[in-house]
This record gives structure tokens, sequence and C-alpha cells, in this order.
């Protein structure tokens, strides 16, 4: 056998073609004749900033340890929150793409507009929660960016105006897991994509090319601790799957435990408390973004009984909305106790 050959079967999956991320969004502008290559952009820059923020996530503890005493760091400059600079990282990856018009975060009140032009170019919105679940990084937990994308309406009179739109519209959404390995998950309405980042190469490495939930899983994700407060529907359906056998499984970071419920079947859970009747999680930039991934990957997604997530009509920015997601039969047996 000759070197390259002995080489090559050490590739990952060398039985397997390697594509990358890159690759496959080519080969995905490619399949739309008259795309302009804008929107291969801002996945790009998506990608770019999820490497950046993995890197910076891996070495947060040390540079604390190393690079910090007290809250400066050996450059004196103040010790940021890693939320806040995953923010700063997105903002200026996206803000270099002529094809993004308004960035939206969870981190900032009010949306960014980046570029007001309006030749006639096809424009995005782009919205995301920079680092969803950060709480978990003290802890070395799973922490996650959720993205969400959406047509630019020029036209419309404001800002909030051509971002306040239905999931229905989205035309992307996705995902990147900070967890043992650096996984993307995206979908741009042809099914779900799976990623894994080889930090050897830096390229995200396409592992699944058409991701599908599983139709049942006797797994549950939800708080317990709020259980008191549920509505009394979604405390029966709790009895219900104790009685049966199912299992807990709750991370506390959406990103995490939306992943494994993708990948194994079950429901994901924030139901509404008497406290917070719309849950906790939100609207635009948490719910939509996983209900486009959930649906297309062969899921359900309601906002409670009755109401797909996707359907739901914004009215602000940071809404809330209760969430119940997952296996199609999974989701329908909650909605008939929550109904
Ligand atoms: P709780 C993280 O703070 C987050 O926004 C989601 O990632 C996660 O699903 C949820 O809140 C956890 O909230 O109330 O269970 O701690």
């Amino acid at each position: 056998m000759s070197q390259a050959e002995s080489i090559a079967d050490r590739l990952p999956g060398a039985s397997q073609n390697v594509t990358s991320l890159q690759a496959h969004i080519l080969a995905e502008e490619r399949r739309h004749p008259h795309a302009s290559g804008t929107f291969s952009w801002i996945l790009s820059a998506l990608a770019l900033s999820a490497k950046t923020i993995a890197a910076l996530i891996r070495r947060a503890r040390l540079e604390d340890v190393l690079g910090s005493m007290g809250s400066e760091n050996v450059q004196g400059e103040e010790q940021q929150k890693l939320d806040v600079i995953s923010n700063e990282v997105l903002l200026r990856c996206l803000g270099q793409r002529s094809g993004v018009a308004i960035v939206a975060s969870e981190e900032d009140d009010e949306p960014t507009i980046l570029r007001t032009e309006t030749d006639g170019e096809r424009r995005y919105c782009v919205l995301f929660d920079p680092l969803d679940g950060s709480s978990n990084l003290d802890v070395a937990g799973g922490v996650g960016t959720i993205f969400s994308i959406l047509r630019h309406h020029p036209e419309a009179g404001s800002p909030e105006t051509s971002i306040l739109q239905a999931g229905t519209e989205q035309v992307a959404a996705g995902y990147i897991l900070y967890g043992s390995s650096t996984v993307l998950v995206v979908t741009t309405g042809n099914g779900v994509q799976m990623f894994v980042l080889d930090p050897a190469i830096g390229s995200f490495l396409l592992v699944e090319e058409e991701v599908r939930i599983p139709a049942r899983g006797e797994t549950y994700s939800l708080n317990e601790g709020n259980r008191p407060g549920f509505p009394q529907g979604w405390q029966d359906y709790l009895a219900w799957a104790q009685a049966n056998g199912y299992s807990g499984r709750y991370v506390g970071a959406m990103v995490a435990d939306v992943h494994r419920t993708l990948l194994k079947g079950g429901v994901f859970m924030y139901p509404p408390t008497g406290k917070t009747p719309d849950g906790k999680l939100r609207l635009m930039y948490e719910a939509n973004p996983m209900a486009m991934i959930v649906e297309q990957a062969g899921g359900k997604a309601f906002a409670g009984a009755a109401e797909r997530i996707l359907e739901v009509k914004p009215q602000t920015l940071h809404q809330r909305v209760p969430v119940l997601l997952g296996s199609v039969e999974e989701v329908d047996r909650v909605r008939e106790f929550v109904a």
C-alpha cells in the first residue's frame, strides 16, 4: 500500500466523502440558479463566529487563571463576560457581510441597523442568542449559539417591522452546540444538516446530511423545579410520563437539551407558570429557530396545545413564548394533556 493510500485510510470517515460546511453551502447555492451568494456569505460568517467563540470558550477558564488577577486580564483590559464577547464576535463577523441589513441579539435591547441602502440587492436580518445557557460555562457544561435568518424588507417602516416576522418566514435557522465537540446544526428549508468542527483543520465537516428526529422517545426535558407553578395539564402529563417509565434529562441550556431531543427523540418543554405566563424562552431567536429545525427534521413545535410556534405573530423583539417541541408522538401526547 502506498504511503498516500495509508494516509487516506486514516482520514475521518475514510469510507465517506469529506464535505466541509463551505462546500455544502456552495453546493446548496448552486441548487438556486438565481442565488447571488449573499446568503452563503452570511452562513460562512456564522461559521467563522462559531469557530472563534468555540476557541474562546475552550480557553475561558485558563485565561481566567492565566490571564487575570481579579477583574483585569494581562492586557489590563477589564474581563468581559463571555456572552458579551460572543455577541461582539457575531456583530463583527456579520457586520462585514454586505448582505446583512439588520442584526438583533438577546444581548441588545434594540436591533442594530448595519445597512439602509435600497439598491434592490436582497439583504437579510440575522437574529441570535450569542451564548445560550452561559451560566453552564462555570461548570464546563454545554452552551450554544442560536441563529435565525429572515429576509429584510427595506420598504418596511422601521427595523422592528422588518424583523417582526412569523417563524414561517425564516429562510434559515440553526445552532452551534459547544459541548464535548462543537456541532453546527442548520436548515435552509431543505431538511437538517449536521456538521462537527475538526479543530485540527479548523473546518466544520458534514456528519449527517438528513437529520431526522425519532417519532417517539421516552424522555422528557424540563425544569421540574417549576412544577408547582405549571397549569394542571402539564402536571398531569408529568405524572403520566413518570408512571410510564419515562426518563428526565435536563441540562438547563436549550441548545444542549434540544440537540439531545433532536438526535434521541423525546420532548423538550418550557411551560408557562403563574409567575411567567409566557414561559421564559424568547420567540424570535430561541423558539422560532429551534422550531424550524425540529419541524424540518420531522418533529413538532408548539407554543401550547394548539398554536405552532412558527405561526405565532411576533409583537416585540424580546417576547417570550411557552415551548413544547420534539418527537411527533411525544408532543401530541403532551398536547392532549395540556388542551
Ligand atoms: P431554567 C438558559 O438560561 C435558558 O435561556 C435556556 O438556554 C434554558 O433552556 C433555560 O433558560 C433554562 O431556564 O429556568 O430552567 O434555569
